[in-house]
């Protein structure tokens, strides 16, 4: 197998045998399968639904941490082969054998469809599609087989960013149309006594169905992971029976789930190899899947997580939890919508001073040891900054309590990866108001990345031109030397240093 899509990948060259994720030789095959045939599908099919919701769904079973499953994953194969076959099928490992450069390329323009196809994927549920977004999921397939030039890989590896931006604000649109704009929200970290579900993901409407169908049963959900900012959204929070947020990191999940007496429910990823003490009370569904592990249908009905639920009953007494530095209270709901209701007040604290600079921690986390930069960062940043953040990686800070600047809390939490979205619309909004370019605003971006969407919005913000983006913890292994020394000359990328260095350097 050759694999080295994620920040996790081998000695940070490529995973082989197996993958540091878990995932084994025949899973990686066949995944690479599935994007051969989703690339013979985009040159040879007839575009239309059918076809683009196969690629959607495909390219999304093939991110890192979503599905381990081979059986579920032939299946799949075996649905697109189905639906377009040639004799002429292209293989991916023509890919991995390219020049250096011409590899790097195509390779941040499929790991970058790949995250762009998961925020399709939930965009899609609610029915929200767009032509733009569709049609470039075929264009960037059938580039990956085809001779182009660097220059012209080059051009569309920022379309790739371009086009996600469309994918972000489609996804944006289709949760708060449903949901109504997330609201300031505390959530605490502590598990009531009873029967309860974990729900882990990005999807809010297997939320949703999840708190329809537990509604009156006796039964508490707690969120997990990326779906804590589902507490904001006011037709989610309006269920009494969502209680608070189980667990923190998402590699903590191992040991977090050994011994909790509750179902825990995967929509997305990250989900690591399932351990056998919690197979018999995990459920999948969606593009996720792990052997021995049951999986929930298009039906999404969840009576036997429901029933394992009351059967397992939760704790006998009330629980006090913490995050990861012992606070017990997690703020979210600090969407745009939110923000830049606050953004007057904002501009005034800028004008006067008493905020000097604000500071976009966002991103993934991970297993490094050198991930205690974010935490260590952001302890750092003078109480006078503003900090906002987006996704997973925040749960190395977002317990930490800290003083209001004026009302405005010093840390807001704006959702998930997708809702990068949420960062864009707030600093071109503030850029409109100081009448300047974002560029020139005090405003810094302090990413960590981890799998393909941190791919993807890592190229929605080159695009949109923000320079200086300070990223970590290490470069991504498919960026090849010339590659990497193009984007630090063209988009100022910076490699992340020393918590002290960099903020020095930021602030001066
Ligand atoms: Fe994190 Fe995992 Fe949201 Fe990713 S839970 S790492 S970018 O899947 O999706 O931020
Ligand atoms: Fe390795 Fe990441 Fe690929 Fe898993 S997804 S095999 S950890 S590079």
């Amino acid at each position: 197998m050759f694999c080295y899509q994620c920040e996790q990948t081998k000695c940070n060259k490529y995973c082989q045998d197996i993958g540091v994720c878990g995932k084994t030789e025949t899973t990686a095959q066949i995944q690479d399968k599935i994007v051969s045939a989703l690339i013979d599908l985009a040159n040879g099919a007839e575009r239309n639904e059918k076809h683009t919701q196969l690629i959607v769904n495909g390219l999304f079973m093939t991110i890192t941490n979503v599905n381990f499953d081979d059986i579920s994953l032939q299946k799949y194969l075996d649905i697109i082969k189905n639906a377009y076959y040639t004799e002429n099928s292209f293989d991916i490992k023509t890919l991995w054998n390219e020049n250096d450069d011409t590899r790097s390329l195509k390779s941040i323009i499929l790991f970058g469809i790949k995250g762009m196809a998961a925020f399709a994927y939930h965009a899609r549920r609610f029915n929200h599609k767009s032509e733009v977004v569709d049609s470039f999921f075929y264009e960037a397939l059938q580039a990956i087989s085809k001779n182009m030039s660097l220059n012209e890989l080059g051009a569309l590896v920022l379309k790739t960013g371009e086009v996600n931006l469309k994918a972000l604000e489609l996804l944006d649109r289709a949760n708060t149309a449903t949901y109504g704009h997330p609201v300031p929200t505390m959530v605490t970290t502590d598990i009531e006594a009873g029967p309860f579900i974990v729900i882990s993901g990005h999807d809010l409407m297997d939320m949703s169905l999840l708190l329809e169908q537990t509604k009156d049963k006796g039964i508490n959900i707690y969120t997990h992971g990326e779906m804590l900012p589902c507490h904001a959204y006011p037709e989610l929070k309006k269920y009494k029976h969502l209680k608070g947020n189980f667990g923190t990191a998402w590699q903590n999940q191992q040991k977090e789930f050994e011994n909790i007496p509750a179902p825990i429910l995967f929509t997305t990823n990250c989900m690591m190899p399932v351990l056998d003490s919690y197979a018999d009370r995990t459920f999948t569904t969606s593009a996720v899947s792990f052997p021995r592990v049951k999986h929930i249908g298009n039906d999404k009905d969840f009576t036997h997580i429901i029933n394992r639920a009351i059967e397992l009953g939760g704790y006998k007494t009330f629980q006090h939890r913490t995050g990861l530095n012992g606070g017990c209270v997690l703020a979210v709901g600090y969407g745009h919508n939110t923000v830049i209701s606050l953004a007057d007040k904002i501009v005034d604290l800028l004008n006067n001073g008493k905020i000097k600079h604000i500071f976009i921690v966002g991103g993934c986390d991970g297993a490094k040891s050198g991930r205690n930069y974010y935490t260590e960062f952001v302890r750092k940043i003078p109480q006078n900054s503003l900090i906002l953040t987006y996704a997973c990686g925040k749960y190395r800070f977002n317990d930490i309590f800290t003083e209001k600047i004026e009302d405005i809390p010093h840390i807001m939490d704006m959702g998930q990866c997708n809702d990068t979205y949420s960062a864009i619309k707030i600093v071109r909004e503030l850029a409109k108001r100081l009448d300047c370019s974002i560029a020139n605003l005090p405003v810094s971006f302090v990413i960590s990345w981890y799998e393909q969407k941190s791919v993807s919005i890592l190229l929605t913000l080159l695009y949109l031109g923000i320079q200086n983006i300070r990223l970590g913890p290490g470069m991504p292994a498919f960026v090849s030397p010339n590659i990497m020394r193009m984007l630090i000359n063209k988009f100022k990328i910076k490699p992340i240093s020393t918590p002290d260095e960099d903020l020095k350097a930021i602030l001066g």
